[in-house]
């Protein structure tokens, strides 16, 4: 048993209220990855997922989750697979999931199956909780027949897992901290810029799910690390510098500050206690080759979230050079 958590529930109900739910048997739905290119590192409220920044993301196109709901009749708890397997009801996903469900289970009351497909390793630091949660919102929404605005769906993912929240949409999006106590103003928003010659190459060194994850790393660094306020700061700085970089399409404006705000993030990681290293030898090299390549001039700009992977960002002209050094390289249009 787990203790209940009141303040996503009252946050949900208040979002839900006064509508009139039509379900049906069951209800499939996708919501794509995104990948933080001002990331998201800490909280104001833990139990509502606020953040203490703004954040800016690129959702990844058609790579992400795909999440199928239905009922279960005369079931007596919910059931959860993740990629075809069975999640136990003894560990912190299934909990986090049932959580999740229980935002809407006053709309209809019911135990649900929940199936999920990840287009990308699972708790690798390739955000495929933020797909993931984003893709059961709209799934349990649309199985409860209840329609819901763009910016609700992201306020209810939001409660799922902060970085969910950006990935109730395409291209660009940027996640407002807020300040309200409740949360209300925390949501996120599509941004119109356009860039359908931006890529993103997935590098995936391990699949292996990380030791440490993204919730308690945070908490960690936020509680730890003398670096944290300046983190905090550079944020404000990074978010301006991104909307004038997105603004005229300067694409090593943008990679510029995508890279050092990642490499900022990792540091203070790095300065908390027990200190916290995501990174694997070949993210080093990986970097390492980046930086090389940038040297003999191609423009092509790294970022890491909380796992050892790397995303590269870059242009459709130098797309056969990266790919010529990174074979393995799944390279993605956002804006395809
Ligand atoms: C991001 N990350 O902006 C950053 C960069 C990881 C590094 O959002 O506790 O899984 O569920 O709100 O959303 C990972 O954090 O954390 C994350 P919770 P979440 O993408």
């Amino acid at each position: 048993m787990w203790l209940l958590n009141l303040k996503p529930i009252e946050a949900a109900s208040r979002l839900l209220s006064g509508l009139s739910p039509d379900p049906v048997d069951c209800f499939e739905s996708f919501a794509p990855v995104n990948i933080a290119l001002c990331k998201y590192w800490g909280k104001r409220d833990r139990d509502l997922n606020l953040p203490v920044t703004d954040s800016l993301s690129i959702s990844l196109g058609e790579c992400g989750s795909r999440t199928r709901v239905c009922w279960l009749p005369d079931a007596s708890a919910d059931e959860v697979f993740i990629n075809g397997c069975q999640v136990e009801a003894d560990t912190d996903f299934y909990r986090r999931v049932v959580c999740h469900i229980d935002l809407f289970r006053f709309l209809v009351p019911g135990y649900l199956r929940v199936e999920t497909v990840n287009d990308v390793p699972t708790g690798a630091g390739l955000a495929s909780s933020a797909s993931g949660f984003a893709a059961l919102t709209r799934a349990v929404a649309g199985l409860m027949g209840v329609r819901l605005e763009p910016q609700v769906m992201s306020l209810l993912a939001r409660l799922g897992s902060g970085s969910a929240c950006r990935s109730i949409y395409s291209g660009f999006v940027r996640w407002r901290k807020g300040v309200r106590a409740d949360g209300m103003d925390s949501y996120a928003q599509p941004l119109s810029a356009h860039w359908p010659t931006l890529r993103v190459g997935l590098l995936t060194l391990t699949a292996e799910a990380k030791k440490t994850g993204s919730r308690q790393g945070m908490r960690r660094t936020q509680e730890t690390s003398v670096l944290y306020n300046s983190w905090a700061e550079q944020v404000g700085q990074d978010m301006e510098k991104l909307e004038r970089a997105l603004a005229v399409q300067d694409f090593d404006g943008l990679g510029q500050v995508v890279e050092h705000n990642a490499m900022s993030m990792h540091a203070t990681m790095l300065s908390s206690w027990p200190p916290l290293l995501y990174w694997l030898p070949d993210s080093v090299k990986a970097l390492q080759r980046v930086w090389e390549l940038r040297e003999e001039g191609a423009s092509v700009y790294a970022t890491m979230d909380a796992g050892p992977n790397i995303k590269l960002l870059f242009e459709s002209q130098t797309e056969p050079l990266v790919r010529d050094c990174f074979p393995d390289l799944q390279v993605i249009e956002p804006f395809a």
